[in-house]
């Protein structure tokens, strides 16, 4: 056989050199891999690490509920919002936490960390729909309880074995956070990618994804206390609670009709007492009915999360003080907040927030059903208008058509309402301070 036969052909030794080169970057990626994966299996960050992580990416509102995976990073939380470096959010349920950070972005184009264990993550999901119609960016981290089987006790099993599916189901594929916790800091990073242009990630936190450092300790209001201080405590609260109610509630309500009226004359009586509030209309006919009638850049109707109205408003006004913030709820919408024990704690309600109740007895927009009468102390968290109950089938209001360009619309207006009433605010400062005033 003539030797030059066996030379490979010209295309054969391409193939064979791609095939080489081929080797050899897949033993770089794989030895690259290995040395990134025992290296952070080697060194995991501390808790006060990751929220350094989060705050220097700009994300520096947490909204937060808590777990025992993450305890001592609460406590660092809470530290570091006392010295000014974030802002902390506290509430009762899963269930207000996104959209309190819905209302913090609407207010300020501020993105915030959502944080809860996983058992809470069937109470957050309807808020974090709300999030994802008004199109608002968030990054969402729940714990991995029940990651392995050490974690022994119940719900956790349970729940930490669908943790996984509900994180890609709910995030859409934008979900980050491995079961053992590896690279916990890269997949951090991957997931504030995504809110830094805009969108919602989920990023799952394991207990094996960082070291504790943080040395636990009973809060500094709470160390010194007694039966005697707490009843006193009590006392106090119960007092404040009262002069609020004075001015958020029943009392303090400017709007009074002497008979039942309709759902479009009480939206517009709201609208005309707070002409320059932002103002958050509740899901079903009453959000539907804000934007057919009663439109304007002001207004905001949350035609997603039901219960979740006043904790947009919540986190909204505390976040922005330079506006006044009015949520109008349907009494079953009220009733489903989970935002009442907050707001009962005087210190929690904003000055800036004003609550209506539009009470027609029923949840017209999806029927007749009658509702649980409202609870008496409703009438010391919020003005109550009672309203006409509709008629099956005489509503005529369509469907409030693309929320998210009116969510962008709104907070536009905010902004700008907001920067122009601090520049009035600091106008006036400054005319009070001159001495050309004084002179006068
Ligand atoms: C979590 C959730 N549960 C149930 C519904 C269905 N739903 C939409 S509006 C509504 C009733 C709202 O009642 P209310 O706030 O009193 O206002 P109304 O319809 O009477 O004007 C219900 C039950 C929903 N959207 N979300």
């Amino acid at each position: 056989m003539n030797p030059r036969e066996r030379k490979p052909q010209g295309s054969e030794l391409d193939q064979a050199l791609r095939f080489g080169k081929e080797v050899v970057t897949r033993a770089r990626q794989f030895s690259g891999e290995f040395l990134l994966s025992s290296k952070e299996r080697l060194t995991k960050p501390s808790e006060v690490e990751i929220i350094d992580k989060i705050v220097n990416s700009g994300i520096r509102n947490f909204v937060w509920f808590h777990c025992s995976i993450t305890d001592t990073m609460q406590q660092a939380v809470v530290e570091k919002a006392r010295k000014g470096e974030l802002r902390y959010f506290n509430a009762v349920s899963e269930h207000s936490l996104p959209s309190i950070a819905v209302g913090i972005w609407l207010a300020t184009g501020e993105p915030s960390l959502v944080h809860f264990q996983n058992s809470g993550i069937g109470n957050a999901q309807d808020g974090i729909t709300t999030a994802y119609v008004h199109e608002v960016p968030m990054l969402v981290m729940p714990t991995w309880r029940g990651n392995d089987k050490s974690d022994n006790s119940e719900p956790h099993q349970e729940i930490g074995d669908m943790t996984q599916d509900l994180m890609k189901t709910i995030f859409k594929g934008k979900n980050y956070g491995e079961r053992d916790g590896r690279g916990f800091l890269r997949k951090l990073e991957e997931g504030i990618d995504i809110v830094k242009a805009g969108g919602i990630a989920g990023v799952a936190i394991s207990p094996r994804a960082f070291n504790k450092t943080v040395k636990l300790e009973i809060p500094p209001r709470l160390r010194e206390r007694t039966a005697e201080s707490y009843w006193e405590e009590r006392q106090q609260l119960l007092k404040l609670y009262e002069e609020n109610a004075s001015i958020k509630g029943q009392e303090s309500n400017p709007i009074r009709f002497g008979d039942l009226v309709a759902r479009s004359e009480a939206i517009g009586a709201i609208i005309e007492q707070h002409p320059n509030s932002a103002i958050i209309i509740c899901n079903g006919f009453n959000a539907r009915t804000a934007y057919w009638q009663h439109d304007r850049l002001g207004n905001l109707p949350n035609v997603a999360g039901m219960g979740g109205s006043a904790a947009i408003g919540y986190g909204a006004a505390w976040a922005n003080p330079d506006i006044d913030w009015v949520v109008i709820d349907g009494d079953q919408n009220f009733e489903m907040s989970t935002m009442h024990a907050v707001l009962a704690d005087s210190k929690n309600y904003p000055p800036n927030l004003y609550w209506y109740i539009l009470d027609n007895g029923i949840g017209a927009s999806v029927g007749t059903a009658e509702s649980v009468p409202l609870p008496p102390w409703a009438e010391n968290l919020a003005r109550l208008i009672p309203t006409r109950t509709d008629n099956p089938g005489e509503f005529s209001d369509s469907r409030v058509p693309d929320p998210a360009e009116i969510a962008k619309r709104f907070q536009r207006w905010v902004m700008r309402e907001s920067r122009e009433n601090r520049a009035r605010r600091e106008f006036n400062q400054r005319f009070e301070e001159s001495s050309f005033h004084d002179g006068m």
